[in-house]
């Protein structure tokens, strides 16, 4: 695999797309949207997203008045839904691993650009939200400093042009297609991190594409590698999540011979969202049996190609039984990889085991030991209850 790669020449620079690359924009969208819609009696159909994700706002107005037949102009329907998008910009969360990939490459004195297709004041605004991003900076371009927005290079030279360098040493992150396009167009090299689910085909022009921020490798580029992976595990903010144990697919324990503890995947949608796909481990407590070491998968697993994004915890422990039903609690505490997709179910296999391997190993580490007496854990417990 590796001799097949093509060279990519080292950069000095980067610059960052910030809707659905640094910030989920696309969650709040989708609210503003539907609420608006339902105004004119019409239902956001959440699969038109990608005929938005990367456009000019005029763009991605034009196309919705269209679609949907509203009774109003493109412009009255900038006007109107402009305030409520303005309303939301505070509650845009930061993508996986934004924030962790602005404080390192700032800390190692990496000049940043940061170019996007909103306005410059739309920009501003919704980076305020986030601590330490806009100093990060050392260019903020909008798309109305611009003559023409991404896929024209346009945005991506002008951002090379003040920060003083060649359009060759930068690296361009970008979600979209319009601005792969852009930074391709610009001779910029490009790394696709795809907002759309399982979208990772159609960014072919990418010089790479990743799942998320998380799994970036800047040495790749010559840029200064990242130094908080810790025995093959990359610490992340503790999450935790928990409900009854749903019967799955009947797949993991029958076919993989590694049993699964499904939870329901409706009741976790909006934390699943904020999440990215990818193999994570961490701690878990059953209410009659305890605290035990656990890693699970979020995605879609793509050797089974599910429909869902779902949420697959295996305890590492020997049970002999089912546990259906039973309350569940997850202390989430560190990330292992990307989802893949394997030639076998052996190899899927021993990547499984692999990732247990790794997470009964990490766990021990006193920076995730200490989660095993979490309260959101420990109080599931009952003979802990009992005692108190
Ligand atoms: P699938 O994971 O595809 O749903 P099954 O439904 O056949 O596979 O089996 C998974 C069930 O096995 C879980 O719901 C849980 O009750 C039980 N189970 C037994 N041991 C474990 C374990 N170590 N980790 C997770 N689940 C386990
Ligand atoms: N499925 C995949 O298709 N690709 C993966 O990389 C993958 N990694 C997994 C890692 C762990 C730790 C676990 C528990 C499961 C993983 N699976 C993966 C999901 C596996 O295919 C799943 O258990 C079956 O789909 C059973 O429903
Ligand atoms: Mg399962």
């Amino acid at each position: 695999m590796a001799a097949t790669m093509p060279l990519r020449s080292f950069v000095s620079h980067v610059v960052l797309d910030l809707d659905g690359t640094l910030l989920n924009t696309d969650g709040i969208v989708s609210e503003v949207l539907k609420k608006f819609l339902g105004k004119y009696g019409k239902q956001w159909d959440g699969r038109g997203v990608h005929k938005i994700v990367g456009k000019t706002p005029l763009e991605a107005a034009t196309s919705i008045v269209e679609d949907y037949g509203l009774p109003c102009t493109t412009n009255e329907f900038i006007l109107d839904i402009s305030p409520m998008f303005s309303d939301q910009w505070c509650n845009i969360k930061a993508l996986p691993g934004a924030s962790r990939l602005i404080k390192h490459l700032n800390g190692h004195g990496v000049r940043m650009a940061l170019a996007s297709n909103s306005p410059k004041e739309s920009i501003e605004a919704k980076i305020s939200h986030h601590h330490g991003w806009k100093e990060s900076f050392s260019v903020i371009i909008g798309g109305d400093e611009v003559g023409m927005g991404k896929p024209s290079p346009e945005i991506f030279l002008e951002a090379a042009k003040r920060l003083n360098v060649e359009p060759s040493k930068c690296l361009v992150i970008e979600d979209s297609l319009p601005g792969v396009t852009a930074g391709k167009a610009a001779g910029m090299g490009v790394v696709a991190v795809p907002s759309v689910p399982k979208q990772a085909a159609l960014y072919s022009s990418a010089d790479e594409v990743i799942n998320s921020l998380l799994d970036l490798q800047p040495e790749k580029w010559g840029l200064p590698p990242f130094q908080d992976w810790i025995e093959g595990t990359l610490p992340i903010e503790p999450w935790y999540i928990g409900g009854p144990v749903i019967k799955g697919f009947g797949r993991g324990s029958k076919v993989l011979g590694i049993p699964t503890a499904n939870l329901s995947a409706d009741s976790f949608s909006v934390i699943l969202s904020e999440h990215a796909s990818g193999v994570y481990f961490g701690w878990a407590a059953l209410s009659t049996r305890g605290i035990f070491k656990m890693v699970m998968s979020i995605g879609w697993n793509p050797y089974f190609d599910n429909t869902e994004k779902t949420i697959e915890p295996w305890l590492l422990h020997d049970f002999n039984e089912d546990f259906y039903g039973e309350e569940l609690h997850l202390a989430i505490v560190g990330y292992i990889r990307p989802e893949a997709n394997f030639p076998s179910l052996e190899t899927l296999i021993a990547k499984i085991h692999d990732d247990g391997k790794i997470s009964e190993k990490a766990l021990d580490l006193p920076m995730y030991a200490s989660y095993k007496d979490a309260p959101y854990l420990r109080s599931l417990l009952q003979q802990d209850n009992n005692h108190s």
